[in-house]
């Protein structure tokens, strides 16, 4: 099922999450409905929060061409950051059409939870290193405006402030 996305400013947006303590069949449905709501969107990356619900969990999927590498990542957390940065050009999904350069870790070093409640360890690099610091990020309640200077942040802000009151006068 593609569930809705919140879009900023939204309180929810802004919370720290709670770890995830079991895996249930509810977990799981969830992590179904965010792969197929990014996929939708599209997107390369989702978390929790996005979708309203306030738990360390996250999905991403940065392979362009070729099978689909769908990832759910449950209470990530960083264990090693490279010194070295890369600047990408970040979008998010509860930020649509907003674009702005952030600079992060070039090389990160991931341990997570399964759905099979196994633990997991991975560096990522590229694209793939910069969406998932971006998705722990959303757990963590921050979003990648909060990179960039007040002004910079304000205008984005009202920009999608105004989308949701015209998107709630069109239903
Ligand atoms: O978390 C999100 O809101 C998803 C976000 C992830 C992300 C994008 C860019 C840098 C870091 C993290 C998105 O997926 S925005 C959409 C997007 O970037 C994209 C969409 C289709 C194809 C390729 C990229
Ligand atoms: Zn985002």
């Amino acid at each position: 099922m593609i569930r809705s996305i919140l879009i900023h400013p939204d309180p929810r947006l802004k919370k720290v999450c709670d770890p995830v303590t079991e895996i249930t069949p509810e977990l799981r449905l969830l992590a179904d409905d965010m792969l197929e709501t990014m996929y939708d969107a599209p997107g390369i990356g989702l978390a929790a929060p996005q979708v309203g619900v306030m738990k360390r969990m996250l999905v991403m999927d940065c392979i362009k061409d070729g099978p689909p590498e769908p990832m759910v990542l449950i209470n990530p957390g960083v264990v090693w950051a490279s010194e070295d940065v890369s600047v990408y050009e970040e979008g998010c999904l509860s930020i649509p059409d907003q674009y702005a350069e952030v600079k992060r870790p070039a090389e990160v070093t991931i341990r997570w939870m399964d759905l099979d409640g196994q633990d997991q360890e991975r560096q990522f690099a590229g694209i793939w290193a910069t969406c998932v610091q971006h998705e722990i990020d959303h757990l963590d309640g921050k979003l990648f405006i909060d990179y960039l200077g007040p002004l910079k942040r304000q205008m984005i802000t009202r920009k999608m402030e105004k989308l949701k009151r015209e998107r709630a006068r069109a239903v």
